[in-house]
């Protein structure tokens, strides 16, 4: 309770053993931290199904910051830097836009999403990180949990070491931005690899160089350098 309290402007905790998905739940109330044991219908980005076995850390933050839509993927970076500062002992890093990885393997997704206008949207920023919970057989080679590398670790700790990085970072952003994203870059192991990009029914190939202030991605092309917002990353080895 203590560490929610951090979280600017920050007032309910709804806490489930079980719901379709925090993120589903979290549109529908302001201020509040919406925590599950285990989600029904736990959603990944473009309509994906996020496996969300008990055991796992579901978390979903309602805040009442009102920004413009395209300032969102700016704040799933700051997600990734909270993430990636909380499982800094594992060594995890950031994979451009929303995942977390250890040893290449996904042990966290982020879900940004927003509820009102263009101009002024509440945020919603959904967490999902592997703790304890067993990942099914079909994601084996590229997912991995907290315990298959720390017997002893606790959801509880996790979450309060959550909480506190987010509401530090929260209380830096806007005006510390350059900063933040100083963190991500460190944090992050996407810049200087050769990437492909898939965004808007394209397919970008090059290397990622930069992030830049918008918290695009800058790749370096075969057309020059180009800026993207937001798409799925795969690393190549050329
Ligand atoms: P994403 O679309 O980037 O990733 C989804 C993909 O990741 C899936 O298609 C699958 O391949 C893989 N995947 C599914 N489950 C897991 C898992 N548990 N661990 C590793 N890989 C997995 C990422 O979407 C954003 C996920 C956000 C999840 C949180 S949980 C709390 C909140 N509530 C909610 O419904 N979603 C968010």
């Amino acid at each position: 309770a203590l560490a929610l309290k951090k979280i600017p402007g920050l007032q309910n905790f709804y806490y489930f053993r079980e719901v379709d998905s925090t993120n589903r739940f979290a549109k529908e109330v302001e201020n509040s931290a919406v925590f599950a044991e285990t989600q029904s219908a736990g959603r990944g980005r473009i309509g994906r199904k996020w496996e969300s076995q008990r055991g796992g850390l579901y978390v979903s933050f309602s805040l009442n910051i009102s920004i413009p839509v395209n300032e969102i993927p700016k704040l799933t970076l700051l997600a990734g830097v909270a993430v990636a500062k909380t499982l800094e002992d594992y060594e995890a890093r950031i994979k451009w836009p929303n995942d977390v990885l250890i040893n290449d393997k996904k042990v966290s997704g982020i879900l940004s999403e927003f509820v009102g206008e263009e101009l002024s949207a509440r945020v919603i920023m959904g967490i999902g990180i592997n703790v304890k919970n067993k990942i099914p057989g079909h994601l084996r080679d590229k997912a991995i949990s907290l315990k298959e590398i720390d017997e002893s670790v606790s959801i509880t700790d996790i979450f309060v070491r959550l909480c506190t990085n987010l509401s530090e970072l929260m209380k830096r952003y806007p005006s510390e931005w350059k900063s933040i994203l100083g963190e991500w870059k460190r944090l992050s192991s996407t810049i200087g690899k050769h990437v492909v990009i898939e965004a808007g029914g394209r397919k970008y190939r090059g290397m990622a160089i930069d992030i830049d202030l918008d918290g695009g991605l800058i790749v370096r092309t075969e057309h020059g350098n180009e800026k993207i917002i937001s798409g799925e990353c795969f690393y190549t080895s050329y």
